[in-house]
C-alpha cells in the first residue's frame, strides 16, 4: 500500500510555552526543530496538520468548574494564538479541539477544521495512513492524540526532537513515551527523515 504521509503539530501556542497560562518547561525550544519538519513536509506538499486547544471561557477542563486545569488558551485571546516563532504557511490545516464547555477532551481526533469538519475524515479523504507527530504536551495532547491514531490504525512517527512535557510528575513524560511506543509509535528524530523518504 502506498505511504501516504502527513505532518501533525501539537498546540504550539502561548499559553503552553514558558511566560504562559500553562507552561511547559522549555515548550518554546521545539519550534525551530518543528519549522524544520514543516519546511520538507510543504516542500513534498505533503499535508500539515496545526492543532490548537480552543477553549470557552468557561469550561470543565478548567480548575474554577472542577477540571483540573487553569485558565488556558481561551478562544481569541493572546494565549491561545499560535507561538509566533511557529511557521505556519498557507495551505496548513488549522484543527480546533477543546470547544465543547462540558468536555475534558485532549485528543486532536476531537479536533474539527475551520469547516467543522472532523480531523478523522480529513485524514481519510486525503489518503493518509502515516503520521509524524510533534508539539506540546507529549504527557496530554501528544499522547492522547497517538494513541488515537494508533487505534485508527494509522502507522505513527514519535518526533523526538520535536515533542516536550508537562511533566506534573517528573516521569510522565517519560512514562507516555514508553506507552505510545509500547502501542506501536515509532521513535524518530528530523536527521532520520530521509530513511523514511521525506528527504530534507
Ligand atoms: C493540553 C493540558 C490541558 C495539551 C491541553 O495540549 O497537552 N494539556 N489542555
Ligand atoms: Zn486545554
Amino acid at each position: 500500500m502506498k505511504q501516504e504521509k502527513a505532518l501533525l503539530i501539537v498546540d504550539v501556542q502561548n499559553d503552553f510555552c514558558p511566560g504562559g497560562a500553562l507552561a511547559v518547561r522549555e515548550g518554546d525550544r521545539i519550534i525551530s526543530v518543528l519549522n524544520k519538519y514543516i519546511k520538507i513536509f510543504l516542500r513534498k506538499k505533503l499535508p500539515i496538520f496545526v492543532s490548537r486547544d480552543w477553549h470557552p471561557k468557561e469550561s470543565k477542563h478548567f480548575k474554577q468548574f472542577g477540571g483540573p486545569w487553569p485558565k488556558h488558551c481561551i478562544q481569541n485571546t493572546r494565549g491561545a494564538r499560535f507561538h509566533p516563532d511557529l511557521e505556519l504557511p498557507k495551505g496548513i490545516i488549522i484543527l480546533s479541539k477543546g470547544m465543547d464547555p462540558d468536555k475534558d477532551s485532549y485528543s486532536a481526533f476531537q479536533a474539527v477544521d475551520s469547516n467543522g469538519t472532523e480531523f478523522f475524515k480529513l485524514l481519510k479523504t486525503l489518503g493518509v495512513n502515516k503520521m509524524f507527530v510533534g508539539g506540546l504536551a507529549t504527557d496530554y495532547c501528544v499522547k492522547s492524540s497517538v494513541l488515537d491514531a494508533l487505534k485508527f490504525g494509522f502507522k505513527v512517527k514519535l518526533l523526538m526532537d520535536g515533542i516536550k512535557g508537562v511533566n506534573i510528575k517528573p516521569k510522565d513524560s517519560e512514562e507516555a513515551i514508553e506507552e505510545m511506543v509500547s502501542r506501536g509509535a515509532e521513535k524518530m528524530t528530523l536527521g532520520k527523515l530521509s530513511n523514511y523518504g521525506i528527504e530534507s
